[in-house]
């Protein structure tokens, strides 16, 4: 069993955009710059954002973080939106989901400019993305396809299955995997809360991506002998002997599941810190106008 370290290759990525920016910016250039916004006060969403606005700064790109409070108006958020899509020193920018209830998610995303969209949520870049043309792409997936890229991992002619079926996780990691290259050209099955016997098959993947958002979910009897399991749900729950009063699973059973598997991401440490870094490659793709050229 080895373990897919998120950790080291996000430190490793970051090494090589640290360069990057470095030789941006000997030869005159300002840094890429990032802006995040968040609405409300989810504790989990505050760490993600926090950990976006460490990582620019580790690799030398510029953040900007927008906090507002969760009784913020759509047509507020909306205004924040406008304005940063008008910014010239603004390269990308998120808005970090979920949102309060009151604000219709979608209205919001359709509003960021599909250059800035480095979330790659806008149905434009989904569609270009979908159709495997050059785009940001939505940074989770782009994480577990970075995985098993710098892995090794074959995937071709593989079976993944994929439980849960997430606009930002689910879907696009199931296109991803299906389509044409490496990582890629897998037979793909996703699997969701209406699929009668999850298990039936999960336990026939070579590939068993997991993000449903429930805590230790997959169980032994779940996983092939030999699979790799990538486990992208981030649960908190309760543990007294924790300072917090709380601690992070994910919806595979570690513990249980791991000696089963040829390789398996830990959490935390696996696919998070990749989420994190798939954003600043992001960022850098907007900033040096790669995907849509500069005008
Ligand atoms: N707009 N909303 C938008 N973009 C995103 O890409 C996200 N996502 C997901 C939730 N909402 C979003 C994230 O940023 C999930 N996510 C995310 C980002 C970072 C981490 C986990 C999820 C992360 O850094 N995880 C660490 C532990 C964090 C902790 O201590 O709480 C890890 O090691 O897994």
């Amino acid at each position: 069993m080895k373990i897919i370290d998120g950790n080291a290759l996000a430190e490793t990525i970051k090494s090589e955009l640290r360069i990057k920016v470095l030789e941006a910016t000997a030869s005159g250039k300002r840094p890429p710059h990032l802006a995040a916004v968040l609405i409300g006060d989810n504790p989990a969403s505050r760490s993600y954002v926090t950990n976006k606005v460490k990582s620019c700064q580790d690799v030398g790109y510029k953040s900007t973080l927008i906090q507002r409070p969760a009784e913020l108006s759509q047509q507020a958020v909306l205004d924040i939106v406008h304005q940063l899509n008008e910014d010239p020193e603004i390269d990308g920018f998120i808005v970090q989901l979920p949102l309060p209830e009151h604000i219709i998610e979608m209205d919001i995303t359709l509003a960021i400019r599909p250059e800035k969209d480095v979330d790659g949520f806008h149905p434009m870049n989904l569609g270009l993305m979908t159709l495997g043309l050059p785009t940001y792409l939505p940074a989770t997936p782009m994480g577990i396809m970075q995985m098993l890229e710098r892995y090794h991992i074959d995937t071709a002619g593989k079976m993944c299955c994929v439980i849960g079926r997430s606009n930002i996780v689910g879907t696009p990691i199931s296109i991803l995997l299906s389509r044409k290259g490496n990582p890629g050209d897998a037979t793909v099955v996703m699997c969701h809360s209406r699929t009668p016997d999850i298990k039936k098959i999960s336990s026939e993947a070579d590939i068993l991506i997991v993000a449903l958002g429930r805590p230790q979910f997959v169980t032994p009897d779940m996983v092939k002998e030999g699979a790799v399991v990538i486990d992208v749900g981030i649960n908190r729950i309760p543990d007294p002997s924790k300072k917090s009063g709380f601690r992070l699973v994910g919806d595979v059973d570690f513990e249980r599941v791991s000696p089963k598997c040829n390789y398996i991401t830990p959490v935390p440490g696996g696919v998070g810190p990749m989420t994190v870094t798939s954003l600043l490659l992001n960022t850098w793709k907007a900033y040096s106008g790669e995907i849509y050229p500069k005008t």
